[in-house]
């Protein structure tokens, strides 16, 4: 089959999902074409074959407060399609990119070619950004007329149906991790790099917006670094980073909170931890905490969204309310305090996360595919 995928490049779990997806469908022999407006992060074209990057470049003019992306999308997917014989267009967040693919096959019926669209729901895009009165009609409409929808958890999908009046039936796929490229990647942890050899070690990875509420992670270290010789490796960049760091300078905890910012050695930096943190306000998936579990970290998270639907409550990890810090605490502290149970749930956690490996997923893409190229 010949591929389409648009996505944002950028650190974000959708375009992670996006680009694993992609790399996955062309070692199973498909042509799969990325169109975006840089090379996603994780993509690796020079040693992947089947796999091509399109860029999408909005030239800025004067006249235009906000360069208009969708208009410039939308006509480099019909280049995209007719050029490479596209069999399907897969676009990954709704906005705008569902917009902007109904445009292009709009487009390209216009001179005979009928290009089916499956959108992929992850989070975002319906619970923050889509279902604002701003977005929501035209993302309502982009989502009715894909001919396939899939969302990331039976929660993101509970979502979609009650903020928007939703004909399309949608599918839930979720996110995955590949157990192999792990392995293979697996590698001598050199952890006294980052931390003393008696230190715990424990991780947030986010973009720092708020709904991450990384203050609350924060506020989780502050209760257990009295009890555990520890160090909490933030990463990632975001709108939140700034108050984090002033908090943990006026709290004298700068020895032990280290800032990585953004990363593209995530699996290293998870396969030094003991622990993962993730007290997000809204997760309709959480693929960070799935990858934290990949590499055996167990995680401490919120009940949000789709979180239970991955973290799986005393066996990965623990769950407590939004904003429950002391909670969270308590559950780090159980599981930090005691090695063996410790060990027992980093196994755990691992075990879980096999749920979610890739085998069990792509094709469920492919058959999607070959439905909405029936349709
Ligand atoms: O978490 C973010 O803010 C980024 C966002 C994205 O679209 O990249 O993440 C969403 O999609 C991920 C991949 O499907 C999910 O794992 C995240 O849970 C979801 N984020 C939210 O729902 C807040």
């Amino acid at each position: 089959m010949n591929i389409a995928i648009v996505c944002y490049p950028t650190f974000g779990g959708s375009g992670v999902v996006a680009t694993e997806l992609g790399i996955a469908l062309s070692k199973l022999g498909h042509n799969v074409h990325f169109v975006t407006y840089h090379q996603p992060v994780r993509l690796d074209i020079i040693n992947t074959p089947n796999l091509y990057f399109h860029e999408v470049n909005v030239p800025d003019y004067p006249l235009f407060k906000y360069q208009p992306y969708e208009l410039a999308l939308s006509s480099r997917l019909v280049d995209v399609v007719k050029a490479h014989k596209i069999d399907v267009l897969h676009v990954h967040y709704a906005i705008p990119h569902a917009y902007a693919a109904y445009m292009a096959k709009k487009m390209l019926l216009d001179e005979g070619i009928s290009i089916p669209i499956v959108t992929t729901l992850h989070g975002t895009d319906i619970t923050l950004v889509g279902s604002h009165p701003f977005y929501r009609t035209a993302v309502t409409f982009s989502i009715n007329h894909s001919d396939c929808v899939t969302a990331v958890s039976e929660s993101l999908k509970q979502d979609t149906l009650r903020l928007f009046d939703i004909k399309t039936e949608i599918k839930v796929i979720p996110n995955f991790i590949d157990a192999l490229k792990l392995e293979e990647k697996e590698k001598p942890c050199e952890r006294s790099l980052l931390a003393p050899k008696e230190d715990k070690i424990i991780t947030h990875i986010s973009n720092f917006r708020p709904l991450k509420r990384v203050l609350d992670v924060i506020a989780i270290f502050e209760q257990i670094s009295p009890h555990v010789s520890s160090r909490l490796l933030m990463v990632g960049e975001g709108p939140e980073k700034d108050k984090a760091m002033a908090y943990v300078k006026k709290n004298g905890l700068k020895e032990k909170v280290l800032f990585l910012g953004n990363s593209n050695e995530i699996d290293k930096i998870l396969c030094y931890s003991d622990l993962f943190l993730l007290p997000s306000a809204m997760e309709s998936f959480g693929l960070v905490a799935l990858e934290a579990m990949a590499n055996g970290v167990p995680v401490i998270s919120s009940n949000a969204g789709g979180l239970a639907e991955v973290n799986k409550q005393g066996f990965s990890g623990f769950l407590s309310e939004v904003g429950d810090v002391d909670s969270m605490a308590k559950n780090a502290l159980h599981l930090l305090n005691d090695e063996a149970k410790l060990k027992q749930f980093k196994n755990q956690a691992k075990k879980q996360a096999q749920i979610f490996n890739i085998d069990k997923v792509v094709n469920q893409y492919e058959n999607i595919y070959n439905k909405a190229i029936r349709i």
